[in-house]
């Protein structure tokens, strides 16, 4: 009887690191850290994470996200133009809501940081309530490093209060990181 409770033990701690999110196949291109109750990865460690670091960015909590992760949550497709633009574009990616959803984000401000440090922020409740879209690919084409992906937030004029018709400085494009945090 021992042993068995024994062995139950034993089992119980080998699976124990099989119980946290797995992550898909292929490199991690996005990033959530902050407020979040999901973590599949430990905290920030300098020297891999040195993105996060030149950027002076630090995290305790995090979960990393790769491609096939993005594409595996529901796919939302959203035609959005704006007057500076040569045309609409119709881009396809995961809604930031379903990714806020999947970590479990419990603050009310989302900073959407990308590669060049460019990171503007966004309250939660109108994320929620709008249509704003973590696209990984415009048409078909998957969006490059290099252009606007692999990740490009994208959202339609009036998503949230304040914005103009002609305000596009929100959409940012080459993000890797969004980091929730209790807001003002
Ligand atoms: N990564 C990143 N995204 C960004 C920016 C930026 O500097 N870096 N600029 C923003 C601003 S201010 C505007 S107006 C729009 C359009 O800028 P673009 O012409 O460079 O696309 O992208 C937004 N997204
Ligand atoms: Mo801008």
């Amino acid at each position: 009887m021992r042993r068995a409770a024994f062995a139950l033990l034993v089992a119980l701690v080998l699976l124990l690191p099989l119980s946290a999110p797995s992550r898909a196949d292929g490199p991690v291109v996005l990033t959530v850290t902050g407020a979040i109750e999901k973590t599949n990865r430990g905290p920030f460690e300098p020297f891999s994470d040195v993105l996060f670091a030149t950027l002076q960015e630090s995290f305790e909590k995090a979960y990393a996200l790769t491609l096939d992760d993005l594409g595996a949550l529901p796919q939302q497709t959203v035609e959005v133009g704006y007057p500076n633009w040569p045309g609409p574009v119709t881009v396809t990616g995961p809604t930031l809501a379903s990714v806020l959803d999947l970590v479990g984000a419990t603050g009310s401000q989302v900073l959407v940081q990308a590669v060049d440090g460019y990171a503007p922020a966004f309250k939660i409740d109108e994320v929620r309530a709008g249509t704003f879209v973590l696209a990984t690919a415009q048409g078909d084409e998957p969006l490059a490093l290099g252009g606007r992906g692999p990740v490009w937030l994208v959202f339609p004029a009036g998503s949230y209060a304040g914005q103009t018709a002609e305000d596009d400085s929100g959409l940012a494009w080459a993000v890797f990181h969004l980091k929730i945090t209790a807001g003002e």
